[in-house]
């Protein structure tokens, strides 16, 4: 089945990650490991799910440039296909895990409220920097997407686009925006029924 769902697996508990990973291997496009499981389970888990799919690593690498490298060297040598690493950091680490990273993946904009704070002011220049140094894709936020759209102007990238569904944002709009894959946790893991649940959402598009 053709989708365009990167399964974000936020659980902690090794088995149900395995458990969901196996049962939608065939209906996402990749599988998202951040820091639930890799706390929760250790690195090795990066391996263990990439048997069932694609792996991209979001631990949004935000450390200076040689620890940010080294983070993304472990990472892809443990089998990660994709490593997002956070803009607001700057060039010179997003620059320095380019150089260990399979594909690269440069958070411009988040999609919680906190993102007006601070980021959402420097976003268009994250999305203009990551197209410069190299990256495959940015990640723009579904609850907000006009910004998906202005933000692949600017870069030409693919976007990765987190928020749909428990953190308010639309499938469809997501889509109509722009987003070329959608990142969705929550409302496909905590279903009795991730599968369908899948299905439910391309559906919608
Ligand atoms: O809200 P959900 O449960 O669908 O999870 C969203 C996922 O996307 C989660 O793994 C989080 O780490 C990631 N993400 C954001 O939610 C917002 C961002 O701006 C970037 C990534």
């Amino acid at each position: 089945m053709e989708s365009n769902i990167i399964l974000a697996l936020d659980v902690e508990d090794v088995t149900k990650a395995l458990r969901i990973a196996e049962e939608v291997s065939e209906f996402v496009k990749a599988f998202k490991v951040g820091y639930p499981l890799i706390l929760g389970s250790g690195v090795k888990i990066i391996k263990d799910v990439s048997k069932f799919g694609e792996v991209i690593v979001d631990i949004k690498i935000a450390d200076i440039p040689d620890v940010s490298k080294n983070v993304a060297r472990i990472l892809s040598s443990q089998g990660a296909d994709g490593v997002i690493v956070q803009g607001f950091v700057g060039r010179d680490v997003v620059r320095e895990v380019r150089k260990e990273a399979k594909h690269l993946y440069v958070v411009a904009e988040m999609s919680h409220p906190g993102n007006a704070d601070y980021i959402s002011e420097s976003s268009e220049r994250i999305a203009l920097m990551a197209k410069e140094e190299g990256a495959d894709g940015i990640v723009a936020p579904a609850t907000h997407p006009k910004r998906i759209r202005a933000l692949k102007q600017i870069s030409g990238l693919k976007v990765l686009s987190p928020g749909v569904g428990t953190q308010g944002g639309s499938y469809r709009e997501a889509m109509e925006s722009g987003a070329d894959y959608l990142i969705i946790g929550r409302s496909i893991f905590m279903s009795p029924d991730p599968k369908h649940k899948i299905e439910e959402i391309l559906s919608q598009g």
